[in-house]
């Protein structure tokens, strides 16, 4: 049976995606190049430091270790002054209705971000004590394809891989999640998330029967 659902962060309940983006762009300008919507796609669910990789390796740029810090704390600085402006506006309409029926019908709730950001946003947004457990980049330094996120949160949640439901809006995420023995949930378009065992546009859209149908997926 069901006993818990886990919801990654970012793309799922708050839309930060696009507040990383506009913060990689500004670094990649900086260095002289520039990245697409189409490349974001390739940083969802990843770390930060995996993503300078990435976006370093598009503009064909090299640097050294030291200056690899440097980077992605300017792109963080940056990335939280969007953070700052933040408001409820920035929730994902139905999403915290959805959690909340969720915790009504008595499962258990967890968030698994990449994020280091993870708990200033939900401070910022009153969201954190809707939360029992909250696992994200501070705890785990494994990028999502790697299942170690959400092991580690149903471990704190008390409850068995195999009765957990993911909901991830990143390739990485639900792979991570299948890696897991969970059953996911994608967050986005049928074609990007086919490894999904369901995807909906939004949280919003996710009724608890929908939910548990998942049931029947062993
Ligand atoms: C999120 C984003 C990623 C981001 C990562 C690390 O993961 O999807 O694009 O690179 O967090 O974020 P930060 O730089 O704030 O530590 P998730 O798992 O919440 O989608
Ligand atoms: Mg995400």
């Amino acid at each position: 049976p069901i006993k818990a659902c886990i919801f990654d962060l970012d793309g799922v309940i708050v839309d930060t995606t696009h507040f990383h983006y506009l913060a990689w762009k500004r670094l990649t300008n900086e260095l002289g190049f520039d990245i697409t919507e189409e490349d974001n796609e390739q940083l969802k669910g990843v770390s930060r430091m995996e993503c300078l990789r990435i976006i370093l390796s598009i503009g064909g740029v090299s640097t050294s270790a030291d200056k690899l810090y440097d980077l992605a704390e300017m792109k963080n600085r940056w990335y939280l002054e969007h953070i700052y402006t933040m408001t409820e506006q920035n929730v994902i309409a139905g999403a915290v209705e959805f959690i909340d029926a969720v915790q009504k019908a008595g499962l258990k709730v967890a968030i698994a971000s990449a994020s280091k950001n993870a708990g200033i946003i939900l401070d910022k947004l009153n969201l954190r004590d809707r939360f029992s457990v909250l696992v994200d980049g501070n705890v785990v330094n494994k990028s999502k394809p790697n299942p170690e996120i959400f092991l580690r949160s149903a471990r704190e949640l008390g409850v068995e891989p195999d009765s957990c439901i993911v909901f991830e809006d990143a390739i990485s995420g639900i792979q991570a999640a299948n890696n897991a023995g969970m059953r996911s949930v994608g967050i986005g378009s049928d074609d990007m998330l086919k490894n999904a065992h369901l995807v909906v546009p939004t949280l919003g859209a996710m009724s608890l029967e929908d939910l548990f149908s998942l049931e029947n997926f062993a």
